[in-house]
């Protein structure tokens, strides 16, 4: 039987390559490792992503305005793939000092504003076009009442429980159980509120429902981890209702495709410029 136990040392020393997924890209220092500028298309709003949840957030936001008529919601959406260190490049950190993706650059602006952390990124473009944001300070609060709730306990759902349930190189019974707690009793949140609201702000589609979806949508509809049976996500009813709803949406399935390059559950589209793009596929 293996000994799970571990005493720190004094001083906590770097181990690269602790062979769970992902381990390569990380490290425990911030800024960049070369020297790369990003690219610039022709649209005032480039985004530099990948199709992960984080990512999707936007993406569906910027396809949600189009779809509705806002034209300057046009687009660059280029791939910042994150497992060959582009969020590394000096370009990139220069946007996001976090080298965290989505990152957006907004051109309309001088200078050029960047944008970063999915959260803020949806509240400025939801602000910047007045649309998919509740218009009354009551509506507007409780929209990122949610909007935050999302941007505090994912972690947990992705960093917490994902991490240990799907990406671990070792099943540990002490994290897996710590985190499935917390994302059922999340998953129970959503639920009593959309029992009683058809969106996560009532009446109207806004970023709140953006923000959660790609996560608490893509667990619910078997997306995520391949932890559906695990985590008896058929019993979040309410959820499971919303999550289907959301998918239906056209601007939805286009946003998850943008900057996909993994996956089997939509098709790839590893950069996208116009909506032309969608015809084509790159694989
Ligand atoms: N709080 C951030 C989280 C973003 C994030 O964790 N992005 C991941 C992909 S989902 C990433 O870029 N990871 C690259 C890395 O850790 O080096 C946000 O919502 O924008």
């Amino acid at each position: 039987m293996t000994d799970n136990t571990y005493t720190p040392p004094a001083v906590w020393q770097w181990n690269p390559g602790n062979g769970g997924k992902f381990a390569n890209i990380n490290r425990p220092t911030a800024g960049a490792t070369h020297e790369q500028a990003l690219p610039t298309g022709e649209h005032a709003l480039q985004l530099y992503s990948l199709a992960t949840p984080n990512g999707q957030k936007v993406t569906i936001l910027l396809e949600e305005l189009l779809e509705a008529g806002v034209a300057d919601a046009e687009y660059d959406a280029w791939l910042a793939n994150i497992l060959e260190g582009d969020q590394f490049s000096s370009g990139f950190v220069a946007a996001n000092p976090n080298s965290k993706i989505p990152a957006l650059m907004d051109h309309s602006t001088n200078p050029p504003q960047r944008v970063f952390e999915s959260g803020s990124i949806l509240m400025y473009l939801a602000e910047k076009f007045d649309r998919f944001v509740p218009t009354t300070a009551a509506g507007r609060t409780e929209c990122f009442n949610w909007l935050f709730w999302q941007m505090g306990s994912a972690p947990f759902l992705g960093g917490g429980f994902g991490h240990f349930y799907a990406y671990a190189p070792e099943k540990y019974e002490y994290p897996i159980n710590r985190f499935t707690m917390e994302v059922k009793r999340q998953l129970d949140v959503l639920d009593q509120h959309l029992a009683t609201n058809q969106w996560i702000c009532g009446d109207d589609y806004s970023i709140a429902d953006m923000a959660i979806w790609p996560w608490y949508g893509g667990l619910v509809l078997g997306r995520l981890y391949n932890a559906a049976e695990f985590l008896d996500v058929s019993s979040y009813t309410h959820v499971v209702r919303w999550a289907k709803a959301m998918d239906a949406r056209p601007a939805v399935k286009r946003g998850v495709r943008v900057n996909k390059i993994w996956g089997d559950d939509a098709p790839h589209m590893a950069e996208r410029h116009s909506a032309a793009d969608f015809d084509q596929s790159d694989d």
